[in-house]
Parts: C-alpha cells; sequence; structure tokens
C-alpha cells in the first residue's frame, strides 16, 4: 500500500485512532528531522520507495539520483559542507553495494555521512534461503566505515539515527551504516511513545581540548624553527574555524602549503602562501606543523626525497584522532585535539613572546614562488589550437578570480593535477576534488551536493575519463535546475588520446575513447545547454554566460589529445614493464 493509501485509510479510521498511531516510515523522518537534517540523496525503490515520496511530502528535499554511488558521493560532500552528516537513502543488496565505494570513500577522507539502506527479511537473509535482493549488509558494511548498526523495532529508531549521527561527526568524521530491514518501516506503535523514543543528539561533536603541556610542546618546537613551515589539510577546512587558522598564520608569520581541499582557506595569493614554492617548502623546511593534514602519500609519508635529509625535520602535528601521531615517522611535538581548541591554545601560548621567522627563509620562498609563478604565466596566456591544458586552465583561472565564491569541483588526472596548480582559490570550502583515494567518479555527485547546499554556481572541471563515471547525471542537473556548469577537458582519452593498439588489431587503444566525441549533446538531450569550445577565448565566454544564467550547461573543451602526460603528475607511482617489447 502507498503511503498515500495509507493515509486515506488511516483518515477513514477513528480520528483519535488514526493520530494516535505512527510507523516505522514516519519515525525514521521524524527522527532525521529532530536532528537538523532536510536532505536525503538517493535513489527510491523497494523497501524504501515510500520513505522518499513521504519525506518530500513532508517538506524534506530530496534529490533522486540516477546511480547510487553518485547520491553517496553527494551526500560525504554535503557532510564535508555542513559538518552535518549528509544522508544517502539505497534500496537493498545493489542499491547498497552501488553506495558502498562513497561511503568508503567518505570515511577515507573523514567526510560525514550516513548511508541508509533498506534489507530484505532478517530470518531469510541469514538462513540463506534465497530472499528478494538477499545479501547480510551489515557485515558488509562494517569493515568500510565507522560504524554500523542495524534496527529491527520501530521503538529503537531514535536511538539508532541518534548513534549513527554521533558516530558521524564526531571525534574524527567518517561514513556510518545504518541498516533498516523492510518489516521496521510499517511497523505500527502509539504516536506518542514514538515521539517520546525520539533522540535530538546534543553537542554532536564536543569539543575536544589539547592538553596545556603538548601545547607548551609544539609552542617550544616552533621556536626552535629557523625554517618552519605549516600545512593545512582538508581537516582545517573542514572544522569552519576560518578565522582562527588565519590568524595562526598570519601571527606567526609562518609560511604555509594548503593541501588540494585545503586551498583558499586563506586566499593562495596570500604572501605566506607557499604553495607555488611547494618542493622548496617540504624539503628545506626544519620544522612542519600539520593541521588537519595526514603524513599519507599526498605527502610523500613524510620521508624520501620529497623532504629534506631524514632525521633533519622535525613534525608537530594538531589532529582529533591520536592514533594518527607518528603513523608514519616520528611527531615530536602531537597535539591532539579539535583543530578550533588547539589551534586557540596555540595562540594563547604565542601571545606570551613570539618572533617571526627569520626573513632569509620567507624570501627564499618568496623568490622561489615569484620564480614559479612567472614561468607558468606565458603557458596559460597561449593561444594554440587545438588548446592544452595550461591555455585552457588559464581560462578557468580568470573565470574563480572573478567569481571568488562559486563552488569548484576537479577530478581526472592532468585536468586534476594541472587545474590544481593553475586555479587559485580565494575563499575556504570552494574546492571539492577526488581527495585522499585520488578517487574517480565524485564529479556529479560534489557538483550537485555544491548546488543544493551552496546555493552557489557551481564549475565543475572535469577529464573526460572522469566525467564518464558519473555523467548521466546531467539528467538529474536538468531535472532539478542546478546552477551547474560541467566543462570536459577532451583529450580523447585517459590522459592522452593517441595511443594506438599495439597489435595494429581494429580495437582501440586502452586509454584512448571515441575521437572527436560531444560531450555536449548529452546535456543537450535533456533541455540543458551544450557549447563546443576550441579556443580559451570561447571557453571563457561560454562559462561565463553558463555561470551568469545558472542554466545547466556542458562544454565539450576540445584539449589536443597529444597534451597530457601519463597518471598526470602522480607518474612515478605507476609500475611499468621492463620487459617492454619492442
Ligand atoms: C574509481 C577509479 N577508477 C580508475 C581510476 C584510475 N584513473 C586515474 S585518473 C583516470 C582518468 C584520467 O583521464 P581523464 O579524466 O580523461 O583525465 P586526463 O588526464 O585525460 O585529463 C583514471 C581512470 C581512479 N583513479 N579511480
Ligand atoms: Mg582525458
Amino acid at each position: 500500500m502507498s503511503v498515500i493509501s495509507q493515509s486515506i485509510a488511516a483518515d477513514a479510521l477513528e480520528s483519535e485512532t488514526a493520530q494516535a498511531l505512527t510507523d516505522g516510515f514516519h519515525l525514521v523522518l521524524d527522527a532525521l528531522k529532530v536532528n537538523g537534517i532536510k536532505t536525503i540523496y538517493g535513489v527510491p525503490g523497494i523497501p524504501i520507495t515510500d520513505l522518499g515520496r513521504l519525506a518530500q511530502a513532508e517538506g524534506m528535499r530530496v534529490i533522486s539520483f540516477r546511480h547510487e554511488q553518485n547520491a553517496g558521493n553527494a551526500a560525504a560532500i554535503a557532510g564535508y559542507l555542513t559538518k552535518s552528516p549528509g544522508i544517502c537513502l539505497t534500496v537493498s543488496a545493489p542499491g547498497f553495494l552501488n553506495g558502498l565505494t562513497a561511503l568508503a570513500n567518505a570515511t577515507t577522507n573523514c567526510f560525514p555521512m550516513i548511508l541508509i539502506s533498506g534489507s530484505s527479511e532478517r530470518e531469510i537473509v541469514d538462513l540463506q534461503q534465497g530472499d528478494y535482493e538477499e545479501m547480510d549488509q551489515l557485515a558488509i558494511a562494517k569493515p568500510l566505515c565507522k560504524a554500523a548498526f542495524r534496527v529491527l523495532h520501530a521503538a529503537d529508531i531514535g536511538i539508532g539515527v541518534a548513534r549513527a549521527i554521533r558516530a558521524a561527526v564526531s571525534g574524527r568524521p567518517g561514513g556510518v551504516y545504518l541498516d533498516l530491514p523492510a518489516k521496521l518501516f510499517s511497523q505500527v506503535m502509539d504516536a506518542d511513545a514514538g515521539a517520546a523514543s525520539l533522540v535530538k543528539v546534543i553537542d554532536p561533536a564536543p569539543a575536544q581540548l589539547p592538553a596545556p603541556s603538548a601545547v607548551q610542546r609544539a609552542i617550544d618546537v616552533l621556536k626552535g624553527a629557523k625554517r618552519p613551515l605549516i600545512i593545512l589539510g582538508k581537516g582545517a577546512a573542514y572544522v569552519q574555524e576560518d578565522a582562527l587558522v588565519r590568524e595562526l598564520i598570519e601571527t606567526s608569520g609562518i609560511p604555509y602549503v594548503p593541501m588540494s581541499m585545503a586551498k583558499g582557506l586563506l586566499p593562495d595569493t596570500h604572501p605566506l602562501s607557499a604553495g607555488a614554492a611547494r618542493s622548496t617548502a617540504l624539503k628545506e623546511a626544519d620544522v612542519v606543523m600539520l593541521v588537519g593534514a595526514r603524513l599519507n602519500w599526498l605527502l610523500s609519508h613524510g620521508k624520501g626525497k620529497t623532504w629534506g635529509a631524514a632525521g633533519s625535520q622535525r613534525f608537530i602535528q594538531i589532529d582529533i584522532e591520536p592514533r594518527e601521531m607518528d603513523s608514519n615517522v616520528e611527531i615530536a611535538a602531537p597535539v591532539v585535539g579539535d583543530i578550533g581548541s588547539c589551534v586557540t591554545a596555540l595562540l594563547q601560548g604565542m601571545r606570551a613572546g613570539w618572533t617571526a621567522p627569520p626573513a632569509e627563509w620567507t624570501d627564499r620562498l618568496q623568490a622561489r614562488k615569484d620564480a614559479n609563478i612567472a614561468k607558468m604565466a606565458p603557458k596559460l596566456m597561449s593561444n594554440t589550437s587545438p588548446m592544452n591544458f595550461h591555455a585552457a586552465l588559464g581560462a578557468l583561472k580568470a573565470v574563480i578570480r572573478e567569481r571568488p565564491d562559486a563552488m569548484l569541483v576537479n577530478e581526472g588526472a592532468n585536468t586534476l593535477d594541472l587545474a590544481r596548480g593553475i586555479i587559485d582559490m580565494y575563499q575556504p570550502r570552494k574546492r571539492l576534488d577526488v581527495g585522499t583515494w585520488g578517487i574517480m567518479g565524485i564529479g556529479m555527485g560534489f557538483a550537485i551536493a555544491a548546488a543544493v547546499e551552496t546555493g552557489k554556481p557551481v564549475l565543475a572541471v572535469e577529464g573526460d575519463s572522469a566525467f564518464g563515471f558519473s555523467g548521466m547525471e546531467v539528467e538529474t542537473i536538468c531535472r532539478y535546475h542546478l546552477p551547474v556548469c560541467i566543462v570536459v577537458f577532451n583529450n580523447d582519452g585517459i590522459y592522452r588520446g593517441t595511443d594506438v593498439n599495439p597489435t595494429g588489431g581494429a580495437d582501440a587503444a586502452t586509454t584512448a575513447f571515441v575521437h572527436g566525441a560531444r560531450y555536449d549533446k548529452m546535456m543537450e538531450a535533456f533541455g540543458g545547454t551544450g557549447v563546443n569550445v576550441t579556443t580559451p577565448d570561447e571557453l571563457k565566454r561560454a562559462v561565463d554566460a553558463a555561470m551568469d544564467s545558472g542554466t545547466p550547461t556542458l562544454i565539450n573543451a576540445v584539449i589536443d589529445p597529444a597534451a597530457g602526460s601519463e597518471s598526470g603528475n602522480i607518474g612515478s607511482l605507476n609500475p611499468q614493464s621492463v620487459l617492454k617489447k619492442k
């Protein structure tokens, strides 16, 4: 029975009785709403079709996608942008599995999200008797997320949702799985008892204060530095303590390097940004303070040729997760706590007396930065045809300079690595990208949630391969009339479009796509605007028009198929056979 016919049936009952009952469907939504959750990203189907309908009927925003992975990515980045868990709603087994990549990616990136999946009958699943979409979803989700819960009784929905929310946002945020078996939704209970069973999570992400001795130790290490450096990670962007982070940099006078999604926390044009002198900064710094950044592969694990000689550099690390300390190298001064509290304490400590780093160091970084920027400048202005990446990105750099509050989504290989370096960001949490895993497929999910959550125009800069992972969501973008402008950097393939099948056979090379494809036509199929461009000027004009109008737009930017390099900037991670045939 649909929600509508159920409610008609309910109306027909004695009004007292009708008012006195609630059920699993209503309790799930009430439990979300009492905790301030207003949006659900998902794909409908058994057993959660009516849950989505009812959510919309009750005034929640329900964004229906074409594939759960994209809905999951949308939920994850909504969590990152709002610090409230993004909700992804899916059907059982296959829908659940489709959502799992996003859940695991959210956990890896410390984005708070909750994957809520309907599931089949427990009695049948556990006896493996072949139920519709049978799968032990809870067991499968567990190793891929921060916490996983199942609710069997309507009376436990309130507490189950509360546990999921607290697990997602407290401490280091991450993905949470909530398993809701089909039978739960139609369980009926007394309405008053139902209302009383709801739990509003008080102080879901409590402050965690660092120990004063840990703060003092960090200050002592910093004071002993001749060439200090601060690295800002996306944890520092997530916490929304932007003024404090800025004060830390400006009060200390210490140069900083932002990780990809921390770009814009301070404007990339800030005098203390050493982003354009990253290699020199990492290699030559003697003390490095990590703020919400992990020493993982993105920072070469804090050792090796990216860094100075082993043992010559000391690390200070601010992180809410104690086990992050010493993950790869010794941390001389671990500061465990939430970033806001840690930075506040550090600033207090600095007030007792602070000297800016030696000018020799800051001047050296400035000189390196100036040289690198000057070297890049002419490449960004080149008007070659077909366009190379630099020329196209020069146009997009100007777009973001003129529209600093626009959201930028970015994925691909060359398209990602070059855009990260070239496009300056000016405001916090405007750059959303492939994160810790370098995962392809976040594009349209992130773009949709960025538009829904912020109301700002979104520019999605996509490699043609990257776009393909979530491209069908252009229909979703058109359906919800979202102000999203997608630029597909079309170089006919993965890294380049020039590879040939070494056998001379009819199959295309493994990395090459259809030559001269017109991705813009995909957008036109659903009523959006499609544009094909071949020069930087045309590209700039088309993006400006899209951003001004807010009309869903896809710009097929024709890029020289020979322009890219294998794996973009991370070719060194790509194993190659030494036994290549001639
Ligand atoms: C889920 C996933 N599958 C595959 C990859 C491997 N991969 C890395 S970049 C990339 C696509 C690069 O091509 P494109 O997006 O066209 O960027 P280009 O370098 O051509 O600009 C792929 C498939 C990945 N990172 N993630
Ligand atoms: Mg490509």
